[in-house]
């Protein structure tokens, strides 16, 4: 255990996971992606706290927070993504490593999810690779830490 530890933020709709739309984000549910989320904090040897919220204010205080009192955030923003200055600047005043998760391959999808306003302010990003995705942002973030 390094000490750090990571924020996993879900946004709009991820609560939902599981229960529609399995062709697109597949079976498990939040709470089955979450369990995914603590097994490859302790594989890489960091703790993990994980936050979902349909709201976008819920998000950005959540982002101000981990300035301070986390070592690296996961985020997948949902929809807001691709509609959120908000969430840009919160990103940019957070000063802490921010991994963009997206379940799904936004660019095979509708051109309106092909634009992402955290991709610039990211450190890195994971998109179509399911829930796997968000292990291996842990992965990221933890030897970042190290
Ligand atoms: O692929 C992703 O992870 C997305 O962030 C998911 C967002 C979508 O707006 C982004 O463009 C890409 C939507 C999350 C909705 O999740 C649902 C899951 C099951 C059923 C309904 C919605």
């Amino acid at each position: 255990m390094s000490g750090a530890t990571i924020l996993v933020l879900n946004g709009p709709n991820l609560n939902m996971l599981g229960l529609r739309q399995p062709e697109i984000y597949g079976s498990a549910t939040l709470a089955n992606l979450e369990r995914l989320c603590r097994e490859a904090a302790d594989a890489a040897g960091v703790a993990v706290e994980c936050r979902q919220s349909n709201h976008e204010g819920d998000l950005i205080g959540w982002i101000q927070e981990a300035r301070t009192d986390f070592d690296g955030l996961v985020l997948n923003a949902g929809a807001y993504t691709h509609t959120s200055v908000a969430l840009y600047d919160a990103i940019v005043a957070c000063e802490t490593p921010v991994i963009e998760v997206h379940v799904s391959n936004i660019y095979a999808r509708e051109p309106f999810r092909h634009h992402s306003y955290i991709s610039p302010v990211a450190a890195g990003g994971v998109f179509g690779m399911g829930l796997q995705g968000y292990a291996m942002a842990i992965q990221a973030l933890a030897r970042r830490t190290a």
